[in-house]
């Protein structure tokens, strides 16, 4: 059986596909069953320049946040961001933070 994963919105992922560390925060999301959108920086350079941009090196694993009111939050640290997932989209992920299934 196929399980559906939660879309979470105002949520990006920087990431490269042979980093460990994203590696870990993508086993994550899948064993949440969380759906952030990716932004790949190896061979992206828009990604990758955006990334340095925001969030000022280009480090990843990186969480883009951005609230309802429009800030943006840069979160290095894939611990940092396992933890962020758990504790503000796992244990209470509010039904305006889901999309469509
Ligand atoms: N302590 C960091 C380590 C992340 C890390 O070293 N990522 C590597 C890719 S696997 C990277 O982006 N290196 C480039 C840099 O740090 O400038 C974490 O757990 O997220």
């Amino acid at each position: 059986m196929v399980s559906k994963r939660k879309s979470i919105t105002g949520h990006q992922l920087y990431y490269f596909a042979t980093c460990p560390y994203c590696i870990f925060v993508r086993l994550a999301l899948i064993w949440w069953g969380l759906k952030i959108p990716l932004r790949e920086i190896m061979f992206n350079a828009q990604n990758n320049a955006d990334l340095i941009a925001g969030g000022g090196k280009s480090q990843v694993p990186c969480l883009r946040i951005e609230t309802g009111s429009g800030d943006v939050r840069w979160l290095y640290e894939s611990i940092d961001i396992v933890r962020y997932l758990k504790t503000r989209l796992v244990n209470q992920a509010p039904d305006n933070e889901s999309g469509s299934k």
